[in-house]
């Protein structure tokens, strides 16, 4: 893709996804059809977060005091905090912090929550806004100032490994939820200088975009006890010591709506997996003076029948030309189009052209829809998912060479390196290189490309968002 940018950008306003015109950097209004969109990964997320964790909402706003208890979590989000100073014309006596993330507005409730192990764990999640007045170059949906989809799951557990399982649950889902859409991944563990403040260690899901950057699309950590201490947070056990619990904390953002836009989309338009795609399937009836009812007819009945089956159908009956009609299909990424006219009925037929491939396949009306469009569907997803990850697998060399890290990363890939895992030596690769560390993809022998150690880490290094 020539200019990956400016298609991100354009896609997104002619798709109706947002209109980034809002007069406020960093701030967006999601349009209906983007909302649509929206509303289906938050559902299928949903879904797999309420098997195991309560939904929740906490408030907007978080008093400085907590906000300031721990030291490395404020240290880390101090540039970044919006603050409230005043309530009308009346300064406040305490300045309030709109939320950047919501450790310290949830854990001083769990500390008046949690008194025995009977209580413990809890694992609960809220999808609220939250607020990052970010520094960097900022991107709708990718880099934004107020993110209006976080969705941020936090976690409590009598024992470390408890904690340390929940990490593996919390990885295990977002790549259930990857996996749905069609969205590739290499996970990381992050090196200590790109930790969430405050944690223990951070796993980080990272995809490839179009231009070759790679994209932070959700995070999973391991809190330790660092925040029970801060924030007093305590339970009887079994055998009435008094002990801290552990926490973990996960999350990810409108980022994930973004890569699937940025990842199946074309030059056309929006390639959408059929999971969240607000209309699955459209029927465009091409229409003769005198066959217009018949053939009408015939779409209705598929298009209930379908709609009965659960899948999303319209028809676009719309008196204008079908070549505009076929435009719109392709520009809002349906994954399936039927067309039906007065010939089709005649061969008891119709046909089906998938959005991803363009390809055109003939159908016998005879046969069981329902069964034969969810069988396109899923071969969709299956085709942009395998796709997609060969994408991302094409761009990952390894590099065994400290001076072609750059060119070979710089000209769209992700390289792998082995580095010593000490942050001096892996700062010094990145300040070498002006490329980012994301952390450790696998274990093996051999020294590191910066001081020649010995080492057992292979780490991804990448140009990131
Ligand atoms: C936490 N606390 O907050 P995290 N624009 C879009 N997406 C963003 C932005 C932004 N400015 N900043 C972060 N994200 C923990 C876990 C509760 C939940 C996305 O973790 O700071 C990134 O994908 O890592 C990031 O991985 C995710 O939000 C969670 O944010």
């Amino acid at each position: 893709m020539e200019d990956f940018s400016q298609w991100f950008h354009n896609i997104l306003e002619e798709a109706e996804i947002i209109d980034s015109r809002y007069p406020i950097k960093g701030m967006s209004v999601w349009l209906p059809k983007g909302f649509k969109i929206r509303k289906y990964v938050l559902r299928e997320l949903e879904r797999l977060m309420d098997e195991d964790h309560d939904e929740v909402l906490f408030p907007l706003l978080i008093p400085e005091a907590e906000l300031a208890k721990e030291g490395i979590h404020v240290k880390g989000f101090e540039e970044e905090v919006y603050w409230v100073t005043h309530g009308g014309m009346k300064e406040l006596n305490e300045k309030l912090a709109i939320r950047p993330t919501s450790e310290t507005a949830i854990y001083p409730m769990f500390a008046l929550w949690i008194r025995s192990h009977i209580d413990l764990p809890i694992k609960i999640y809220q999808t609220v806004n939250t607020m990052r007045y970010e520094t960097k170059h900022t991107r709708p949906l990718i880099r934004v100032r107020e993110i209006t989809t976080f969705t941020e799951s936090h976690t409590i557990h009598e024992r470390y490994d408890e904690a340390k399982g929940q990490v593996n649950e919390g990885i295990a889902i977002y790549k259930q939820l990857f996996d749905s859409l069609a969205i590739p991944y290499l996970i990381h563990d992050r090196p200590s200088w790109d930790k969430f403040p405050g944690a223990d260690y951070t796993f980080a899901f990272d995809t490839l975009m179009k231009d070759c950057k790679t994209l932070q699309v959700a995070t999973v950590h391991n809190l330790g006890d660092t925040f029970a201490k801060t924030f007093d947070i305590k339970y009887e056990t079994a055998d009435g010591d008094h002990k801290y619990p552990y926490q973990t904390c996960y999350g990810l953002s409108d980022r994930v709506i973004a890569s699937l836009i940025a990842i199946h989309g074309d030059e056309k338009g929006l390639v959408l997996p059929p999971l969240v795609a607000p209309t699955q399937i459209t029927i465009i009836p091409i229409i003769f003076k005198d066959k217009g009812d018949e053939v009408l007819t015939k779409a209705n009945e598929i298009k209930n029948s379908l709609e009965e089956a659960g899948l999303r159908v319209n028809i676009d009956d719309r008196n204008i030309r079908p070549g505009k009609k076929y435009y719109d299909w392709e520009l809002n990424g349906i994954p399936l189009r039927i067309d039906l006219g007065p010939r089709d009925l005649e061969n008891n037929r119709m046909i089906i052209t998938r959005r991803d491939t363009l390809t055109k396949e003939e159908c016998s009306l005879n046969e069981d829809l329902v069964s034969t469009l969810n069988s396109y569907l899923s071969k969709i997803n299956d085709d942009l998912k395998e796709k997609a990850w060969n994408f991302m697998n094409e761009h990952i060399l390894e590099i065994n060479d400290l001076d072609k890290i750059k060119d070979t990363v710089s000209s769209g890939n992700i390289g792998l390196i082995k580095w010593c895992g000490d942050d001096d030596c892996g700062k010094e690769i990145e300040e070498k290189t002006n490329l980012d560390i994301l952390g450790v993809q696998s274990q093996t022998n051999g020294t590191c490309i910066n001081c020649g150690k010995e080492t057992k880490y292979i780490v991804s290094i990448a140009k990131t968002y």
